[in-house]
């Protein structure tokens, strides 16, 4: 396709505002935003009256290509990210995990693995041990690599778990690198409690893995995290805040002025865990994942969270696994494969779910779906907007059209879809990935190779005014007229 593009007469919507207005692009960058834009013959014109036209979405979490639970995720980074372009999303942030241990050797593991990659990618580290070679490589993760962000789990006892002492090392360490502390957070041990007694019960089926690990023990992993990010006077960012009790955690921080951000999933927004309980095990099985959905009510709880702002962006967790691969678990939940899909859906089901019933503005839609997630990985505005200079990641969004979600049209390799048959307003009709038409009548035309690696600086605007000196620090956390107010 021709490497100058114009879109013309649509709505054009950053995070700060919105605008009629033609988008001009010349190789794969925005070069003007304003109306009544000329050009000559060699340029393609793409007609956006009545349309939105936005930058495409940033998933800020995602695991391709992962070995995971004694399997490796169906969707690669290709299959993945061309999912994702069919839904509008431009860029994902993938979690890469170490190899045998190492930083460098997972690093460069993962790069291997998204050679192929039709988008541009970054990428986020999730530490699963701890000692003084980890601590020295997140060094080199942050100086030479451009990795700005590290995820603890609280979770996964035995295996990817790591205790308190550990992890106000981990959280000292991010500090002092000027990179983001990430939690998956559950509490670990009362997960393995939970899991115990599901067995001792009889429970074997996918409905033991929800009654195994409810909400208490999310929201007591999130307030611990929270207060110990909060101790060492850190930054902190919570993966898939699945329940209200770890959404209160939060808002409860957020109001005594600490820097925490919540991050909702697709899955949690959306969905119900009564879906576990199906008696077919294929069906139940495609919606484990962990931490798990939860009861009605949570959904409604996090959406309200969202547009208010106390949680900041939304994620999938998209990490897949086919029928046969769930089938791991059929004789024991303890060993289906966590994960759902939502790369390709999350575009289109937080606009139906937000948008379109009014809770909240187009402008927001962008922050939530891809602003935030650029400003905070210090990316923006490279991505994450619409302005002279950005990169030219592009979606037009028809508010009129709609959308079914089913495994037997999406592009992601699974079998199954956790949406499956759901229909929802607005669609988007044309997705453009630097400055590429990608996505258009239906038709992906991706090329193998085009994406890039996104190196991501240290510092984002969330260590501003963070306080180096800590005895001061310190003395004010035992000051109680800061700690207590009567405010409702
Ligand atoms: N949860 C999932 O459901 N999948 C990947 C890892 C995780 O924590
Ligand atoms: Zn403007
Ligand atoms: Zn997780
Ligand atoms: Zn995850």
């Amino acid at each position: 396709s021709s490497s100058k593009l114009l879109i013309k007469g649509g709505i054009v919507v950053n995070a700060h505002h919105q605008e009629l207005a033609d988008v001009y692009v010349e190789d794969g960058i925005i070069v003007s935003v304003q109306p009544n834009i000329k050009v000559g013959d060699d340029v393609t014109v793409l007609d956006a009256t009545g349309k939105y036209v936005m930058p495409g979405g940033i998933d800020p979490h995602t695991h391709l290509a992962m070995e995971f639970m004694g399997t490796e995720t169906i969707d690669d980074f290709f299959s993945g990210q061309a999912a994702a372009l069919a839904g509008g999303t431009t860029m994902h942030i993938d979690f890469i995990i170490p190899v045998n241990g190492s930083l460098s050797a997972g690093f460069e593991a993962y790069k291997k693995k998204a050679k192929n990659s039709c988008m541009d990618y970054g990428f986020h580290m999730a530490i699963t041990r701890w000692d003084e070679v980890v601590a020295r490589d997140m060094e080199i993760m942050v100086k030479e690599k451009g990795i700005n962000s590290f995820k603890f789990f609280l979770a996964y006892k035995g295996s990817l778990m790591i205790n308190d002492e550990l992890l106000l090392q981990a959280f000292k360490k991010c500090k002092s690198l000027g990179a983001l502390a990430m939690v998956h957070a559950e509490n670990g041990d009362g997960v393995a409690e939970g899991q115990k007694r599901m067995i001792e019960l009889g429970i074997t089926g996918p409905e033991g893995h929800a009654l195994s690990r409810p909400p208490v023990l999310e929201g007591e992993a999130t307030s611990r995290a929270i207060r110990l990010a909060g101790f060492v006077n850190t930054p902190l960012y919570i993966v898939h805040v699945m329940s209200s009790d770890a959404m209160e955690e939060i808002a409860k921080a957020q109001k005594l002025g600490q820097k925490v951000i919540g991050e909702p999933v697709v899955s949690g927004l959306v969905l119900d865990d009564s879906r576990l309980w199906h008696p077919d095990f294929t069906t139940a099985a495609k919606y484990v994942m962990s931490p798990p959905i939860r009861k009605l009510g949570h959904d409604k709880a996090l959406q309200a969270a969202l547009s208010t702002g106390v949680l900041q962006l939304v994620g999938t967790d998209h990490c897949t696994f086919n029928s046969t691969q769930k089938a791991l678990g059929i004789d024991d939940f303890r060993k289906i494969p966590n994960g759902v899909n939502g790369i390709e859906e999350r575009m289109h089901l937080v606009w139906d779910l937000m948008v379109e019933s009014g809770r909240i503005s187009v402008t927001d839609y962008v922050r939530i779906t891809s602003t935030e997630c650029a400003r905070m990985f210090n990316i923006y505005p490279k991505k994450g907007a619409i302005l002279p200079g950005s990169d030219a990641d592009i979606i037009i969004l028809n508010p009129n059209s709609s959308v079914e979600m089913s495994a037997r049209s999406h592009h992601s390799r699974t079998d199954t879809n956790v949406y499956e048959g759901m229909r929802v307003k607005g669609k988007v009709e044309v997705t453009i990935a630097g400055g590429r038409v990608v996505w258009e009548n239906d038709e992906l035309k991706v090329v193998p190779g085009s994406g890039r690696y996104i190196e991501m600086a240290p510092f984002s605007y969330l260590f501003s005014g963070i306080d180096k000196a800590d005895a001061t620090y310190l003395s004010s956390l035992n000051a109680p007229v800061q700690r207590f107010s009567n405010e409702a």
